[in-house]
């Protein structure tokens, strides 16, 4: 009689078969703990002695069972995105560029996934002091973290959209290059937005001395010359309310630089070579001019003395915060830092605006992409995981819910790539007076709108790897970590939705006539297709409604329009999108999927301002609203 089949009448006489044990299977779907584990320490019996060398004993000493579960397996983000290869062969079908994105993509698979990984597990870390005590105030950033800055130099990720060699695609190709690094690149993106935004706002202001230099190091591919910028505008009095807030004072010195003295509250990616940043100049008396007037910007570079000391800078301490942890984020004393002002006095909001429309642009990438990312790995996974009898894959109800996110997925990235291609255009030249407008009010409607969006897909992202998204060493939980960040940096969903009403004020209304007409110059191209046709009706239906809310509410008070501009900005994103999302799927080149993307997008409400203004919902005189937040009333 074999082992095997000793063991079988052993175990059957004994009334306590396991069918698990006597039919091998070389990966078990379920584990469960036997009970006859040998505890530490006690001898063996002879039955788990045999059972042991018949191999039936799965879970004994060092032995944990022979089934793993496959982790998802990241694979070249561009080839993996029928979406982007589709979106840039319709609009930029250049080889070069193309081949470069391939190569970049396989480059962040293969390698730089792994150093942004790193860049998480060794966050940066503050030295105050050195051995003898001095001061010295060094961020101790990883050695990913500083491959990422090469890395970021050589493949131009701030340089190919102020190279310009593809001309009014160029914002577009940069873009896409940073959509494929985001989520890989351990947050390096945060340095890069702002120092993309710099290099706008220099050139905005005019290439000259004393930016000269900086210019050329901000958007060099040379990583040996490379600079990164930071933007310090937040003060501990808060960062939305920057005229209000500012407390920074700029002592103006006999060379015609200034010295300013302050605290900067919240200073992201704080080892950057030079930033730019607000403050009040003072009179001879010391006074300064309150509110946004009194505001300028600044340029200051980050040096160290003789003695190695930060120049006029302490570094207070490095913030503790819920996601981010790859970047350096630092609460600032500016003591003396030696500065040159750019703006003409007064004019530092208006002139940091640029860089806010930068790193805003750059923050709606980094929110497509974090959908992006967290859907190939949910797809991948699904072709691996095994569940009641069959992989992911092949139930229906979770692709549905992968389907959702996808569609989620690409109106972000059309709506962003859209605002990228009209930046790309007015930094070209050929910007109708139209782009310009539709580029103004679109950027933080693109940026809110995104931002929220990443929050709500990754954590469902992160729900179809069921416990295991919620395992740190996973690399998954801080995707989640990273993605709630988006809505808070650079504009709150609320003081962007306001940003919108202002661009609309400022403009006399000039930005949502341009909104009008494109979106339906978009629709009209769809009129014939009748695949499309709901989705058209519906685009076409809440357009309609929109243009009539916004006649009712030109009559209103100012505060009717306040209360109603966070559903004006979403459904001004997500009319645009879906106009886009059909647009798209027009193209000759575009898929079935396309279409049924298009058609799924628009079967939500595309127009929740009209929704609620029915309702009365913008009529402060009937909110009950604070009513119900402070609600301590017990009736009865
Ligand atoms: O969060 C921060 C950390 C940095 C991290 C960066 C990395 C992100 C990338 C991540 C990738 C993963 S720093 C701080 C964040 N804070 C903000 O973003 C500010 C939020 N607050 C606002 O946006 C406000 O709306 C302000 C401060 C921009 C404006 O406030 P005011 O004082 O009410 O300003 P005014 O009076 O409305 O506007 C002053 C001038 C006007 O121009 P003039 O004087 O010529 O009429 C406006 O038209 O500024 C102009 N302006 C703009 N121009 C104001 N906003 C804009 C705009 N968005 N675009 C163009």
């Amino acid at each position: 009689m074999s082992v095997s089949s000793a063991l079988l009448s052993r175990r059957v006489a004994g009334g306590s078969c396991r069918l698990w044990c006597v039919i091998p299977s070389p990966r078990p779907l379920i584990h469960v703990r036997s009970a006859s584990v040998a505890e530490p320490g006690r001898r063996r019996s002879n039955e788990e002695q045999l059972w042991e060398a018949a191999g039936y004993l799965p879970f004994t000493r060092a032995r944990i069972g022979p089934f793993f579960q496959e982790n998802p397996v990241l694979k070249n983000p561009f080839v993996e995105d029928a979406l982007l290869r589709g979106y840039l062969k319709r609009h930029i079908p250049q080889e070069v560029i193309l081949s470069d994105l391939c190569a970049f993509g396989e480059h962040v698979a293969k390698e730089v996934d792994g150093w942004g990984r790193e860049c998480e597990v060794n966050p940066p870390r503050l030295v105050h002091f050195d051995p003898w005590g001095r001061r010295v105030d060094h961020i101790v950033t990883s050695h990913a973290w500083k491959r990422m800055k090469d890395l970021s130099a050589q493949e131009g990720i701030v340089a190919i959209g102020y190279e310009r060699s593809f001309g009014e695609w160029s914002r577009v190709y940069q873009m896409s290059k940073l959509y494929l690094f985001s989520p890989s690149s351990g947050l390096y993106t945060c340095p890069l937005a702002m120092t993309d935004g710099a290099a706008k706002v220099i050139q905005s202001l005019g290439v000259s001395w004393p930016v000269e230099d900086a210019y050329s190091r901000l958007t060099t591919r040379h990583p040996e010359r490379f600079w990164t910028s930071g933007q310090w505008m937040t003060e501990r009095q808060g960062g939305s309310d920057v005229a209000s807030g500012t407390e920074t004072v700029a002592v103006p010195q006999t060379d015609g630089s200034y010295k300013l003295h302050g605290f900067k509250w919240f200073t992201s990616a704080t080892d950057a070579d030079m930033t730019l940043t607000l403050a009040r100049v003072q009179d001879k008396t010391g006074a300064t001019i309150p509110g946004s007037k009194g505001l300028s910007l600044f340029y200051a570079e980050v040096s160290r003395d003789e003695d190695g000391r930060l120049r006029g800078i302490e570094v207070q301490r490095l913030k503790d915060k819920l996601g981010t942890r790859q970047m350096p984020t630092a609460e600032l004393l500016l003591d003396g830092l030696p500065a040159r002002r750019l703006s003409e006095e007064g004019r530092g909001v208006s002139s940091i605006a640029n860089m806010l429309t930068i790193t805003r642009i750059h923050n709606s990438v980094s929110a497509a992409a974090a959908m992006r990312r967290v859907l190939q790995l949910a797809r991948d996974y699904a072709t691996r995981r095994t569940a009641f009898g069959k992989l992911l894959k092949d139930h229906p109800l979770h692709m549905q819910t992968l389907a959702r996110m996808e569609v989620e997925s690409r109106g972000a990235f059309l709506l962003v790539m859209d605002v990228c291609r009209l930046l790309g255009r007015e930094e070209s030249g050929v910007a109708t007076e139209h782009d310009a407008h539709l580029l103004r009010l679109l950027t933080p409607v693109v940026k809110l709108y995104t931002g929220k969006q990443a929050v709500a897909v990754v954590s469902e992202g992160l729900e179809s790897f069921g416990g295991q998204g919620y395992i740190e060493d996973t690399g998954l939980p801080g995707i989640l970590r990273d993605a709630q960040v988006l809505s808070i940096w650079e504009g709150t969903t609320n003081v962007l939705s306001l940003d919108v009403l202002r661009c609309v004020a400022r403009s006399s209304g000039m930005v949502l006539h341009a909104y009008f007409s494109h979106t339906k110059s978009l629709l009209a191209g769809a009129s014939s297709v009748s695949s499309l046709a709901p989705a058209v009706t519906a685009v076409g239906g809440a357009l309609c409604e929109l243009e009539e809310f916004v006649q009712v509410a030109a009559t209103r008070a100012p505060s009717y329009l306040e209360l109603a501009a966070r559903d004006l900005a979403y459904s001004l994103a997500r009319i645009y999108t879906g106009a886009l999302l059909i647009d798209h799927a027009c193209w000759k080149g575009a898929s079935p999927s396309d279409t049924y993307a298009a058609l799924r997008w628009c079967e939500q409400d595309l127009c929740p301002v009209a929704r609620n203004q029915r309702r009365g919902h913008y009529d402060s005189n009937t909110s009950l609203d604070a009513a119900l937040v402070f609600d301590q009333s017990i009736q009865g």
